[in-house]
């Protein structure tokens, strides 16, 4: 075979790409944001729209040259918004951070109050921890899950709402595996007057393909990225839509004056937190929603969820400890305590097998973010390999196996032998191997 220009000019980088090929050929990849992007995406998201700048919108920008960036960049919002059923969609951020940053900034002004799900208990970085700019520039406040359910406590989230006036209600998060109660949060948004924003970034695949309930009756803006359940690009959006009775006019946190919401948002998109957007990744977007608005991508998702629930049942039988005790998308979250084991400890062995996964807080955790105690598992990126319920039953035998004795060099070895020989039953990127 000839040289890659790559493998011409940069071997030693050429050699890097071509183990991470490896590595996700070789390895059970179960963590739950992660997924396998098809080979369209990947040659857009590769292609030559890296070398283009284009400050601006569709139309409106401030270069010249930007004519098929446009194109894609329209595409890109067209389809999504055909996608989720929305109106307004903003596919520029570059990360889901990003996407939520914009949308704070739109809707509430600096030391406003703001009410999200508690990082600990399933939340994100940017839903207030105060190691986060909106746990920095917005007063925070968190509400939590229930203990004996797993699921948020909506009389906490209520008595929290009427006791701190937040103008932000934020729902969603990376670790809660049961569907986001959309309609319970905007009773109380509607309770207190506040704005209530959705971040779909986990389940969005799932939203789009109508296996989880739709935000948009209910939420005034939804942030989403578009590399988990949705399988684009690394990426973020920003969306809203007219269901939900927002008035797609607010009093603009700074002017004072009324104001088009999507032209805030764009504007808090574009000068606001960014400049040139990334064309490539825009138009590997407009890509990977195109794929997502076929009908063999409800098979997807739907066989995602299968695959979860069929893992949570076998890891049930195992007297597995599961936040919430099941799960309704593609997210399963593992308290270890019965286990004697920590998610540190978790993480490494069964990387050491091939098998990847990460440690994560469990709801009233006592141990630190670094040790936790722990774990959590996705299904997208082994359902997109074309794995299903049975494999699925072998995968949680073989993590089993590992969790019961995690520092047996030979049962380690062992079970990396079987994993490799699951993976070679369902190749990946084949045509990027060395
Ligand atoms: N880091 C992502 C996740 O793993 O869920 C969230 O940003």
């Amino acid at each position: 075979m000839p040289k890659t220009p790559l493998q011409t000019s940069d071997p030693e980088l050429y050699n890097i790409l071509v183990n991470e090929v490896s590595r996700e050929d070789t390895t059970l990849e179960l963590i739950a944001s992660e997924n396998f992007v098809s080979y369209p995406v990947l040659e857009m998201a590769g292609g030559v729209m890296t070398n283009k700048y284009a400050e601006g919108y569709p139309g409106k920008r401030y270069y010249g040259g930007c004519e098929f960036v446009d194109e894609a960049e329209n595409l890109a919002r067209d389809r999504a918004n055909q996608l989720f059923g929305v109106e307004y969609s903003n596919v520029q951020p570059h990360s889901g951070s990003q996407a939520n940053m914009a949308a704070l900034m739109t809707f509430i002004d600096v030391g406003d109050t703001i009410l999200g799900l508690d990082l600990a208990h399933g939340g994100h970085l940017t839903h207030g921890s105060k190691v986060n700019f909106s746990g920095n520039l917005y007063h925070s406040v968190s509400y939590q899950v229930e203990k004996e359910t797993g699921r948020v406590d909506f009389d906490q989230v209520l008595s929290l709402a009427r006791e701190h006036r937040p103008k932000l209600i934020i729902c969603g998060g990376s670790a809660y595996p049961r569907f986001i109660e959309f309609e319970d949060f905007k009773e109380i948004a509607e309770d207190v007057s506040a704005f209530l924003m959705a971040d779909i970034a986990h389940p969005s695949g799932l939203v789009a393909t109508g296996l989880h309930p739709s935000p948009v009756p209910y939420c005034d803006v939804i942030t989403t990225t578009t590399h988990k359940t949705l399988r684009g690009p690394r990426g973020g959006m920003i969306m809203m839509g007219k269901d939900s009775g927002n008035p797609w006019e607010i009093v603009a946190p700074k002017s004072g004056r009324l104001k088009n919401i999507s032209e805030l948002l764009d504007s808090a998109v574009m000068p606001g937190i960014q400049g040139g957007p990334l064309m490539h990744i825009i138009a590997a977007k407009a890509v990977a929603f195109g794929e997502a608005l076929q009908p063999d991508f409800t098979v997807y998702t739907q066989q995602v969820v299968d695959n979860a629930k069929a893992m949570a049942n076998e890891f049930l039988s195992r007297d597995y400890e599961l936040i919430s005790g099941g799960t309704d998308t593609h997210v399963i979250l593992i308290d270890l305590s019965n286990k004697a084991m920590t998610g540190k400890v978790a993480e490494n062995a069964l990387e050491k097998a091939g098998i990847t996964v990460n440690k994560n807080m469990v709801p009233f955790d006592e141990r630190s973010p670094f040790i936790t105690s722990g774990i959590r598992i996705g299904t997208p990126a082994i359902t997109t390999r074309g794995m299903s319920q049975d494999d699925m039953v072998k995968i949680v035998a073989l993590i089993d196996a590992i969790i019961e004795k995690p520092d047996d060099e030979d049962n380690i070895v062992r079970v990396k032998a079987e994993v490799k020989d699951l993976c070679t039953s369902f190749p990946l990127y084949s045509d990027l191997r060395a």
